[in-house]
């Protein structure tokens, strides 16, 4: 299987990118804030409780989002491969995700670190929240999203370099120059695995 990990502070194009990583390589699409999103958007227990989350600009608790991916991997079993977006944001995130994916006889292909100074990141997602609707795309929640990814989420790469999967891509540029950087990296990737 190739299953890849799209990392980057919030606004750095995750999103974006997976969507072409998937129509490119025939992969699974687990999107943490996608899912979180639609259980708001449901009233679900969950939803609710990530809501007083999202809104302040922090992380959901580890425990609620790992046994929620949990759930979601189950249901896209026999695929060719999945594309992670926005999970882990946390190490004990990257430690479940391994038990999980060895469990099924699988591991993490590559980390892909999308890279975008901080001032683009603050306008694009400014930018966003003139159309999106999304409670967490204003100043100061934005704000709080990048200290809470400086302190919490970007240690994150030290785990993947010791992994030896981690790679950096400049997320500078038009969203189909930074594909193919991605895809140049994947395709790499999957030639060392051949
Ligand atoms: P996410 O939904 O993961 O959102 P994100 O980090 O804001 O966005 P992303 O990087 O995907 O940006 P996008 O492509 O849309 O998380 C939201 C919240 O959910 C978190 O803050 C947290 O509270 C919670 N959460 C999610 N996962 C969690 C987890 N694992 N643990 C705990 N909590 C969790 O791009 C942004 C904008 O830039 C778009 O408008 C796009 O059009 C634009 N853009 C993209 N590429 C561009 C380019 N090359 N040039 C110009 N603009 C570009």
């Amino acid at each position: 299987m190739l299953n890849v990990v799209i990392f980057g502070a919030p606004g750095s194009g995750k999103g974006t990118q997976s969507d072409l990583i998937i129509k490119e390589f025939g992969l699974e699409h687990i999107s943490t804030g996608d899912v979180l999103r639609a259980e708001i958007k449901e009233g679900t227990e969950l939803g609710k409780i990530a809501n007083d989350y999202i809104s302040k600009g922090q992380l959901v608790p580890d425990e609620l989002i790992i046994d929620m991916l949990a759930n979601v991997l189950d249901s896209k079993e026999n695929s060719k491969g999945v594309i992670f977006d926005g999970f882990p944001r946390t190490i004990p995130q990257a430690e479940a995700l391994k038990k999980m994916l060895n469990e099924r006889g699988t591991d993490v292909t590559l980390m892909i670190n999308l890279h975008v100074e901080e001032g683009e990141l603050i306008n694009r997602l400014l930018e966003r929240g003139k159309s999106s609707g999304r409670s967490d795309d204003n100043i100061d929640t934005i704000k709080s999203r990048l200290e809470v990814y400086h302190s919490q989420t970007a240690p994150l790469a030290e785990y993947y370099i010791k992994e030896g999967k981690h790679h950096t891509i400049k997320g500078v540029g038009t969203i189909e120059e930074i594909f193919e950087r991605i895809k140049e990296r994947i395709k790499e990737r999957i030639n060392i695995h051949l």
